[in-house]
C-alpha cells in the first residue's frame, strides 16, 4: 500500500483544528499507521525545507514552524500522496478550493495547516526522516 508523510503545523493544534484534520482523513479512508507530537529543530527544518531555504521569507517559515508542536504521521490507501495533496488544497489560501483543508481553514500563505510529501521519492525520505528507517 502507498504511504505518505503528513505533518499537522503548529498554527492548526493552536487553533484545535488537528481532531478535524485527522477526521477528514480518515474519513477519506486512509488509515494512519503511526503518529507523533514534537517540536521541529532549525536543523530538521533545515533539511525538510532546502527547497525554500533561498526564499526571502524563510525565516517567517521558520519561526511559524517552531511556535509549538506539531504532529507528524504516516499515512496509508490507495494513491494517497496525490489524494492527500488534494485533500490538502493548493500552498496559497487563495488558490485553495473550498472543501479542501486549506482552503476551508487557512488565510495565509505562510500558515497552511498541513504538511503533505509531494512525490513518492519524497515521501520515502521524509518518513524515514521523522520515523526512522524502521517505519
Ligand atoms: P507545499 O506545502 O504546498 O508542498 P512548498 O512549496 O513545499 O508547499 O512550500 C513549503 C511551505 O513553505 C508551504 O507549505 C508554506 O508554509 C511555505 N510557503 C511556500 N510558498 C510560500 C509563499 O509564497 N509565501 C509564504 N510562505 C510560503
Ligand atoms: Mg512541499
Amino acid at each position: 500500500m502507498e504511504r505518505t508523510y503528513i505533518m499537522i503545523k503548529p498554527d492548526a493544534i493552536k487553533r484545535g483544528l488537528m481532531g478535524e484534520i485527522i477526521t477528514r482523513i480518515e474519513h477519506h479512508g486512509y488509515k494512519i499507521t503511526n503518529a507523533k507530537m514534537f517540536n521541529m529543530t532549525e536543523e530538521v527544518l533545515n533539511e525538510h525545507y532546502s527547497h525554500i531555504m533561498s526564499r526571502s521569507f524563510y525565516p517567517e517559515i521558520v519561526a511559524y514552524m517552531q511556535g509549538g508542536p506539531v504532529l507528524g504521521m504516516v499515512v496509508e490507501g490507495k494513491r494517497v500522496i496525490e489524494g492527500m495533496r488534494i485533500l490538502m488544497g493548493a500552498t496559497k489560501y487563495l488558490e485553495a478550493a473550498p472543501g479542501t483543508i486549506r482552503g476551508d481553514y487557512s488565510f495565509m500563505d505562510g500558515e497552511n495547516l498541513i504538511h503533505g510529501s509531494d512525490s513518492a521519492e519524497n515521501a520515502e525520505i521524509e518518513i524515514k526522516r521523522f520515523f526512522g528507517k524502521n517505519a
